[in-house]
């Protein structure tokens, strides 16, 4: 299906250290091992593996940040990830990542974001807009300025960040988190996430943070309902998020209560397929979700971890429920509505699918 491609897209849940290239970890991890921080052999398979169990992920994350935590490798990953999502004709991703501290690197939550922030302006196969307060920074500018004089300036990329509460974490580490994305609102930062394993922490411990986010005016989402806990997902639906992610382990009730609030959902198809938290496509919510008309965005939540794109999950969509193009891109930018980013991007968007749409028909 070249069209779901060639279509603009918009991705909003795509976690950073989960979109890494295959060949990108291989090598890193290969380094590791010549250095003897770890035992390659050992880590290969694991890294090309991709049917997993959830809780097999959540290892895998930490294998992940082993190889991936020290300010040089989140810049590298960082600039390839916004690549890999430019050349699938993402115009608008949001990239959600968790802020790290690693004493043992000279790293704390502010540097490590610090870190992405210079992956964003170390991009140079397309042109990005990060935020339009840092368009005015001379660094950023003569960034833009280059491109146009030396013509590699081929397409436009907006991306914007959320920075993640890991549920591992403690109520001070999820507030100190907030603090620093409403430091950075003026660098791209435009909402908050919590993430992490599902069956690991408790809502109450988040909730302060999450609270005074809210609060300051910075919209939330949360992964809610990848496991079954009903409380929790009440919870969660009380505290009325901007969004949503997953939601597979809804009961008859919940789905009644999020109808009802209009919460938009972001859905990861294939991430809910591999680790079997939903049993097949032809299953999958997504379909009572479309044809109730309830605010829905296809996202790949993992694209290396689950060897998938943004075009692959409108390709499954499309097949799986027998949607076609104009079915799909329509849903592509509705997506629009749900962005975090403020109203002048929302417009710019409109006009690059209202271009779009006249190249579909
Ligand atoms: C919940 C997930 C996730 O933040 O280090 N993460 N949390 N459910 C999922 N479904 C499969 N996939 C990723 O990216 C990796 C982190 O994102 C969260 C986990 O906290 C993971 O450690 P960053 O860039």
């Amino acid at each position: 299906m070249e069209w779901c491609v060639t279509m603009p897209k918009i991705e909003l849940h795509a976690h950073l250290n989960g979109s890494i290239r295959d060949s990108t970890l291989l090598e890193l991890a290969r380094e590791l091992g010549e250095k003897g921080a770890i035992v390659f052999s050992d880590v290969e398979h694991v890294i090309l593996k991709h049917d997993r169990a959830l809780s097999e992920v959540f290892k895998l994350f930490d294998l992940i940040h082993v190889i991936t935590t020290d300010h040089e490798t989140v810049t590298r990953i960082t600039k390839e990830v916004i690549e890999d999502f430019a050349d699938d004709n993402v115009v608008y991703l949001e990239l959600r990542t968790t802020p790290k501290r690693n004493d043992s690197k000279g790293m704390s939550k502010r540097s490590y974001m610090q870190a992405v922030l210079e992956g964003i302006r170390s991009v140079n196969s397309v042109e990005v807009d990060f935020s339009h307060k840092a368009n005015a920074d001379t660094s950023a500018h003569s960034h833009f300025v280059d491109h146009l004089c030396n013509g590699t300036r081929s397409k436009k990329i907006y991306v914007r960040l959320l920075l993640s509460i890991d549920r591992r974490e403690t109520a001070e580490a999820a507030m100190e988190t907030v603090e620093l994305a409403l430091e950075m609102r003026d660098r791209g930062v435009v909402g908050i996430d919590l993430s992490g394993n599902p069956v690991v922490g408790e809502w109450p411990t988040f909730l302060p943070a999450l609270e005074f986010a809210k609060k300051q005016g910075l919209p939330v989402t949360l992964h809610c309902g990848e496991v079954p806990n009903p409380d929790e997902i009440h919870a969660m639906l009380d505290f009325l998020p901007s969004r949503i992610g997953h939601a597979c382990c809804f009961e008859d009730e919940e789905w009644k209560l999020l109808k009802n609030l209009k919460i938009p959902v972001e859905i990861c198809m294939t991430s809910n397929i591999r680790t079997e938290t939903i049993a097949s496509a032809d299953v999958h919510h997504f379909a009572d979700l479309y044809r109730s008309n309830h605010p829905l965005i296809l996202c790949t939540d993992d694209s290396g971890i689950f060897s998938t794109s943004l075009s692959s999950e409108y390709a499954l969509a499309s097949s799986t429920f027998g949607l076609g193009k104009r079915e799909m891109f329509d849903l592509a930018q509705k997506a629009i509505d749900f962005i975090f980013a403020c109203d002048g991007v929302k417009r710019e968007l409109k006009m690059i699918f209202a271009t779009a749409l006249k190249k579909l028909n």
